[in-house]
This record gives C-alpha cells, sequence and structure tokens, in this order.
C-alpha cells in the first residue's frame, strides 16, 4: 500500500544495478529534512563504503540528489573521523580506554550533581540524530542522569514554527500536507525561504505547481534563486514580516478577499485582527518594509482569489525576537482565506535538519515528554512514567533552553553533555559563549569529528555516522522513514544510544537503557508516544517499509497514517476553531543607528549544512565554497568605495570578524549578508544578536546592526589565517 508518489518519474521501474562484489543499503540523506531516498554502495566483507546514488523507489526525490546529499557518503570514510575516546591531560586531549573515558564522566556527573545539585549538569542535544536517538537523551536526561536540564539545537531552528503552529492551530506538525500536494496549489507564498539552495529536492514541487499554472511569491530581502523565478517577489527589509503580511490582510479585507463563511465557522479572533490591521495600510506597510505598496496589493488579490494556495516559509521568518508571532501571522493568510485543509491548501515550514521534525517531539526539549507532551501535565508524566518504569516524582519539571543553559555555563551549570551540536559556530555571541565554555567543571562531547566545540572539552567520546546506525526520522512532511545502516564501527567508535548506555550503568541507572537494538527503542517511543499529538503507536518498522514512511499521527496499527492534516477542519483547540491573532510591528530587537547602520542577516549557501563540521572536510563541497563573504549591494559598495573581493571589517555591538566582500545586486542596499557555516575568527555569530523570542526563546539570528569598513592590515592576516 504505497498512497503517495510525490514526484513522477519514468525511472521508477527499475531497480538499482549492484554490481559485483557491492552491496546496497536504501537509507536517506544525512542533511536536511528533506530527507531524500539514498543507496548507499559498499563492500559487504570490509564494510568499506564506495558511493552512493539517489533511490528512484522513494518519492521525495524520486531519483534526483542535490550537492550535499552526493557527497554525503563522503564523511563515512573520512580521514579525520574521531577513532577512539580522548581524554585532556595537561591541557591537551589524549587517547584513552573506553573504560577510562566513560569513568571519568560518570564520575564527574556524580561528583557536580552531588555538590551542586541535580541540575547543575546540563545536556545540550541535537537533532540530526534519529528519532531513537533523541527519544534515548530526554530519557536519559530525566532519569538517567536526574537532570531537568535538556534542550537541543532546534530551539534555534523549529521553535518558533513550533509556538506559531500551536497558537495559531493548535498543535505543531511542520507542514499540514504531504508535498505531493504541492503542485495541486494554485498559488504558492514562500516567505523566508531559500528553498533552491536549502531544499532544492522541493524545487520540482515548486516548478510542477507552476507547470500547472500556479502563481509564485517569495518574501525575501534578497533575491535568492527562488525570488528569480517568483511572478512576484516581495524584497522586504529584514525584520519587517508582520508589517508586510498586516498590509496583505489590510488588502483582502478592504477589497473582501476573504472567506467569511470559513471565518465564522472555524476560526475565532476575527474582529480583533481586522482592527489591528486597520492602519497598515499599503503606504503605511511599505513605510516600514520599503516593499512597493503595488505589489501588496498585487500579493494580497494573488493570494486572495486563488482557489487553492499553499503559504510555506522558514527561518527567515522564524529566527526573530517575533518568531512565533511572525509565524501565526503567515498562518493567518491561509485561515482567512480558508485555504486549509484540501489537496493544495496548507502552511508549512521547511524543517530544516534530517530530523529536525521528530527531534522536536520525542522529549529533548526542555519543557517536553514524548509524543510532544507537556512535561507539566500531570497525566503526560504518569503515562511516560509508567512506560520508564519508574515513580512520576522521578521525572524532573521543565528546563532551561538552549541559549538560555549556554548562558549559564559556569555559574548554574557546572557541567555539560554536548551531543550532536557544535555550539561554537552556531549559537549567537559565540565570543561570549567560548568564554563560558571554558569556565565549564566538566564537559563532555560525543561527535565523530572534532569540532570546534569539542575542541574544549574534557573527554572527547567518538560516535559513528548516520549510515552506521538504524533507526527512524521523520521528515519534512511528517513522514516516519527508516534510517538503514551498514554494521560497522570504524576504529573504537560507538553508536550515540550505546555511549548513553553505557554511562547510565556507570550511573547505576543501567536497567533502563538496556536496549538490543534501534528497534527496541522505537517499539519503546511507540508507547511513550501513544495517546499524544505525535502519536507513533500505530507505526512499526515493518510498515514503514510497507508504506514508503508512515504520517504522524498514526493511532493503531490498522491506522494508516494521516498524511494530511485537518481534513475536517477540527483544528486541535477545545472547540475545533483556529486562532486568528493580530500583531503589531515592533520591528527587530535591535534597530540600526548611526554607529551600526547596516542591518546583517544571516543563513546558508548550498554547499554547506550548518556549522560545516561535517560539510567543511568534504573537499568537493569545500573546493565550491572554500571561505565566508559578505554579499553587499553596488550601490553601497560604491558609495563606501569597496571592490569586489576586498577585505571588510563587519562589527556589531557583540564582536567583528574579517570576510572579502562579494558585489551583488542580491541584496538589499540597506541590507547585508554573510553565510554562517565557519567558526573561530571566520564566525559571523561572534555579531549575531542573542535577543530571544520570549514566546519560543528562538534568537534573533536574521537580524542585527552592524557597521563596515576597510580591514587593516593585521585584521586581514588574522582573516587570511583561517582561510583554505
Ligand atoms: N545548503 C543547506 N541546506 C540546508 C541547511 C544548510 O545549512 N545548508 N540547513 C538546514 C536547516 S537546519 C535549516 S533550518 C534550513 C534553513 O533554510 P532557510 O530558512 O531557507 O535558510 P536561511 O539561509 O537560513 O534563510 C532563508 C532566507 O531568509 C531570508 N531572510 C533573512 N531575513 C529575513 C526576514 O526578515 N524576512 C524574510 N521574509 N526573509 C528573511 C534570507 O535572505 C534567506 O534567503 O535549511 C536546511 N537545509
Ligand atoms: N547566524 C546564524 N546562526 C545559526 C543559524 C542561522 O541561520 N544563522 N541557524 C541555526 C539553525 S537553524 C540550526 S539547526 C543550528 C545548527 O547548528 P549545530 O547544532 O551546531 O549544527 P551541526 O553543524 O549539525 O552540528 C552537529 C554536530 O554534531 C555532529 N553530528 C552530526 N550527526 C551526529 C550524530 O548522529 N551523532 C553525534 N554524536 N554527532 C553528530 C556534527 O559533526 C556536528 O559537529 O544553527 C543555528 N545557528
Ligand atoms: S535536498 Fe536535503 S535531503 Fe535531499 S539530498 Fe539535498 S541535503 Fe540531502
Ligand atoms: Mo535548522
Amino acid at each position: 500500500m504505497k498512497h503517495i508518489q510525490n514526484i513522477d518519474y519514468a525511472m521508477r521501474e527499475f531497480d538499482a544495478i549492484t554490481r559485483e562484489g557491492e552491496e546496497l543499503v536504501a537509507t536517506h540523506c544525512a542533511f536536511c529534512g528533506m530527507q531524500c531516498g539514498m543507496n548507499i554502495r559498499f563492500k559487504p566483507d570490509t564494510k568499506e563504503v564506495l558511493g552512493v546514488e539517489p533511490r528512484y523507489d522513494f518519492p521525495m526525490n524520486g531519483g534526483r540528489l542535490c550537492p550535499k546529499g552526493v557527497s554525503a557518503y563522503r564523511q563515512v570514510e573520512h580521514e579525520e573521523r574521531l577513532l577512539y575516546p580522548m581524554i585532556r591531560r595537561n591541557g591537551k586531549l589524549e587517547r584513552a580506554t573506553w573504560d577510562e573515558a566513560l569513568d571519568l564522566v560518570a564520575s564527574k556527573m556524580r561528583e557536580i550533581q552531588l555538590q551542586h545539585g541535580k541540575d547543575a549538569f546540563g545536556i545540550y542535544s541535537g537533532s540530526s540524530m534519529t528519532n531513537e536517538k533523541c527519544y534515548v537523551m530526554g530519557k536519559f536526561a530525566r532519569i538517567g542522569l536526574g537532570t531537568k536540564n535538556i534542550d537541543y539545537n532546534g530551539r534555534y531552528c523549529m521553535a518558533a514554527a513550533a509556538t506559531g503552529f500551536k497558537q495559531s492551530l493548535g498543535m505543531d506538525r511542520g507542514s499540514t500536507n504531504p508535498w505531493s500536494d504541492i503542485k495541486f496549489a494554485d498559488v504558492l507564498l514562500i516567505a523566508g525561504s531559500n528553498t533552491a539552495e536549502c531544499h532544492p529536492l522541493s524545487m520540482p514541487y515548486v516548478w510542477g505547481a507552476r507547470d500547472r499554472g500556479a502563481k509564485l511569491i517569495v518574501v525575501d530581502p534578497r533575491e535568492t534563486k527562488t525570488a528569480l523565478v517568483a511572478d512576484l517577489h516581495l524584497d522586504l527589509r529584514p525584520g519587517t514580516d508582520i508589517a508586510l503580511v498586516n498590509g496583505i490582510i489590510h488588502v483582502m479585507i478592504r477589497d473582501n478577499l476573504v472567506d467569511h463563511a470559513f471565518i465564522e465557522a472555524h476560526t475565532n479572533g476575527y474582529e480583533a485582527l481586522k482592527e489591528t490591521v486597520a492602519e497598515f495600510t499599503p503606504y503605511h506597510a511599505e513605510m516600514i518594509t520599503g516593499v512597493d505598496q503595488r505589489k501588496i496589493e498585487q500579493a494580497a488579490h494573488m493570494f486572495g482569489k486563488a482557489r487553492e494556495g499553499m503559504v510555506m516559509f522558514a527561518r527567515g521568518i522564524e529566527q526573530h525576537a517575533t518568531g512565533s508571532d511572525n509565524v501565526s501571522n503567515y498562518v493567518n493568510l491561509s485561515l482567512l482565506t480558508g485555504k486549509i485543509g484540501r489537496k493544495g491548501s496548507g502552511v508549512a515550514t521547511f524543517t530544516g535538519q534530517g530530523n529536525g521534525q521528530g527531534g522536536r517531539e520525542h522529549g529533548q526539549k526542555a519543557d517536553q515528554l514524548p509524543g510532544y507532551r507537556v512535561i507539566t501535565d500531570p497525566a503526560a508524566r504518569a503515562h511516560v512514567a509508567k512506560v520508564w518504569g519508574v515513580d512520576e516524582s522521578e521525572i524532573p519539571g521543565p528546563g532551561i533552553s538552549a541559549y538560555e543553559m549556554l548562558k549559564s555555563l559556569g555559574q548554574d551549570i557546572k557541567g555539560l553533555l554536548l551531543i550532536c551540536s557544535n555550539p561554537l559556530v552556531s549559537a549567537p555571541s559565540i565570543g561570549d559563549i567560548e568564554e563560558r565554555m571554558r569556565s565549564l567543571d566538566f564537559f563532555v562531547c560525543i561527535d565523530m569529528f572534532l569540532s570546534e566545540s569539542a575542541e574544549l572539552a574534557d573527554v572527547v567520546l567518538p560516535s559513528t555516522v548516520w549510515v552506521e546506525d538504524n533507526g527512524t526520522t521523520t521528515n519534512i512532511e511528517g513522514r516516519v522513514i527508516r534510517i538503514k545502516g551498514i554494521d560497522r564501527t570504524p576504529g573504537e567508535s560507538k553508536r550515540d544510544w550505546e555511549i548513553i548506555g553505557e554511562i547510565a550503568k556507570r550511573l547505576g541507572r543501567g536497567q533502563y537503557f538496556d536496549y538490543g537494538s534501534p528497534e527496541d527503542i522505537f517499539n519503546e517511543l511507540r508507547e511513550a508516544s501513544r495517546g499524544g499529538v505525535a502519536d507513533y503507536y500505530g507505526i512499526t518498522y515493518d510498515k514503514i517499509d510497507r508504506m514508503d514512511g508512515v504520517f504522524w499521527p498514526c493511532p493503531s496499527l490498522e491506522h494508516e497514517g494521516t498524511p494530511r492534516l485537518f481534513e475536517d477542519l477540527k483544528f486541535k483547540f477545545p472547540d475545533g476553531k483556529a486562532k486568528l491573532h493580530g500583531f503589531t510591528h515592533t520591528g527587530p530587537n535591535e534597530k540600526v543607528d548611526k554607529d551600526y547602520p547596516f542591518i546583517l542577516t544571516t543563513g546558508r549557501v548550498v554547499y554547506h549544512y550548518l556549522s560545516g563540521n561535517q560539510t567543511r572536510r568534504i573537499e568537493a563541497l569545500r573546493k565550491l565554497c572554500p571561505d565566508p563573504y559578505i554579499e553587499i549591494h553596488p550601490n553601497t559598495a560604491a558609495q563606501l568605495h569597496i571592490k569586489n573581493g576586498e577585505f571588510l571589517k563587519i562589527s556589531s555591538r557583540r564582536g567583528y570578524i574579517t570576510v572579502p566582500a562579494k558585489i551583488t545586486k542580491i541584496i538589499r542596499p540597506d541590507s547585508l549578508f554573510v553565510p554562517y557555516h565557519w567558526g573561530k575568527q571566520l564566525g559571523i555569530n561572534r555579531l549575531t544578536n542573542p535577543a530571544l523570542d520570549p514566546k519560543s526563546k528562538i534568537p534573533e539570528f536574521k537580524v542585527c546592526a552592524v557597521q563596515i569598513e576597510k580591514a587593516g592590515e593585521e585584521d586581514i592576516k588574522h582573516a587570511q589565517s583561517a582561510l583554505y
């Protein structure tokens, strides 16, 4: 029963061809939330990995991979893999045995907790791991270590989308629709997403819709490759999405483009929203956003008049101090026009990390238990305690969010376990965070490459790469799929869940983590999530194989999963109605002024992934984009007499870096863009503003105030020493 056929392609009938002396394992990409299907070729005797090919039998990507996908396998045999545990001795990381390293970790955990209390040891986790590993991390924090302080890198990524969806729709699954629905839209509004570079395999869906006549509206301060092909590009000033959307809503109400019957039957809050947007005439919106008012009128008509339409967005609207409200305001567009719950109508955020969806559902969030349960809810606690076989009182309460945890290092948090994240590149204001990390009493890091963060650890434990283990991830659509691995553990490396099990054993809690396989973990996760919002109970490994993945919620073994949410127009609130919220424009936390006159925004390039700890090591990718740069508009460059390639010193109130100028019309004259995949002296997060959205605690990565000047010789030398 394979019910979702996403991309049509002629080659589906062809099976992958296996050459003599090779075997294939059918798995998914290590990188973004698309989770494209791929076959990894390997030698069955030595388990050496030889190459990769796209899978034709997985509907999401149907025979295609992006540049990161085709090179992901090059991590596997990489010479810089961590192959044995290391302990810091006399200031240097030195080879140690597993027993030495694990004994030290457990004894330091005990010591710190005894001296400073249970919560003084924190866990900082990540969503590039399988559901099974993310689940184990949440459980280990609560009943292995007994700390309330666990959070994860998804706080920087999906947190605002999650909070925004909850406040509008009552629940969060990144997309209300399967990706196969996109091509049935008559209009696509894509905001703050560099789709072509960050979710390249989503582009065939966008083009599919356009082939059927759909209009494309792109909202982005930069003329990205996606904006280039748009019917309408709204090139707003970074940090002004609320004003822009208010302008669009104003026009939709004024010109009677809203669906009054839908609003009446299925939403609350319309009158208050109407009042909020009353002052946002297109002219007023233009004054704030810098977008021509005629384009705002056009967008309202294009979206309002279409029969089916999808609103899609990503970090460009989410990584703001008003991130959750930005999300809800974009969701308002769908609700006001009744475009939800149908083929071709709905809302979606582009999930970032490979398991950015599943990783935010099963308990590694500070305030959450498996199944998207709330940790303060007595019924949720009782359910999970029963599955875990502990007394409910043993489960701590909510902890602090990722950036708040980093700010507490050396103070409330004396010891840290870091797994699957590299905050010394990816957190805001890394200059400050580095100092705090150095002040920890004890710091252990689990990674497969020595990251900028791992370099500071007291103990480094080598883990395996994604294709050396089995498990599941949940993709951008909410589809649970299987990651299949090759049975190999290079050197002395171990799988994350095995390492955590070993630590738990040494803490006297081994009985709760005594799993034989990822499938054992998944079967426990199914029970723990049962009856929750993200109900995985009805999903089994076997069913995933049979159905090309299963969409949650899937509450029983007979249930076929839920590709499309809200078909019955019952939203997850007690009265079944969605909530319209009105927001007034407050703007970014940090405004430009005469000392810091430019808006800096940050993001990605197609060739690198996140902190770059994986992709900067892959030669094929590094060659295509070796170093960071700053995008600057030709007019701005001319005014400041800046030449292409010239080194610029960019400063904010928190720090500075020096990188070469890339003069390009892509960017607005009042704004600058720097990709963030590098650390140390090339880390743009030395500058970014750590202001958090109070609702979701996502940092404002997308706007801060900076100044630029031609770099002096010393700064250029310092920068050059880190360039390739
Ligand atoms: N190549 C590549 N792909 C990736 C990743 C990667 O690192 N590299 N990471 C994955 C992950 S974890 C994530 S979260 C996603 C991120 O995917 P995206 O969110 O698409 O990527 P970003 O480059 O962070 O930002 C998207 C766009 O937001 C725009 N933007 C900046 N400020 C504003 C604003 O105020 N308003 C609006 N409307 N737009 C704004 C930027 O110009 C940029 O084009 O990508 C995933 N895919
Ligand atoms: N300025 C700025 N900063 C940003 C953003 C931005 O747009 N602008 N985006 C933010 C976003 S959306 C995100 S998602 C974060 C991500 O930032 P990070 O959390 O730092 O992301 P990664 O680079 O994926 O870090 C993962 C680390 O774990 C390792 N790793 C990978 N897989 C595994 C595994 O299975 N097990 C173990 N043990 N280790 C593994 C990798 O080698 C790497 O060192 O960055 C955020 N920071
Ligand atoms: S689009 Fe995403 S999942 Fe697909 S190959 Fe590229 S990085 Fe991998
Ligand atoms: Mo992300």
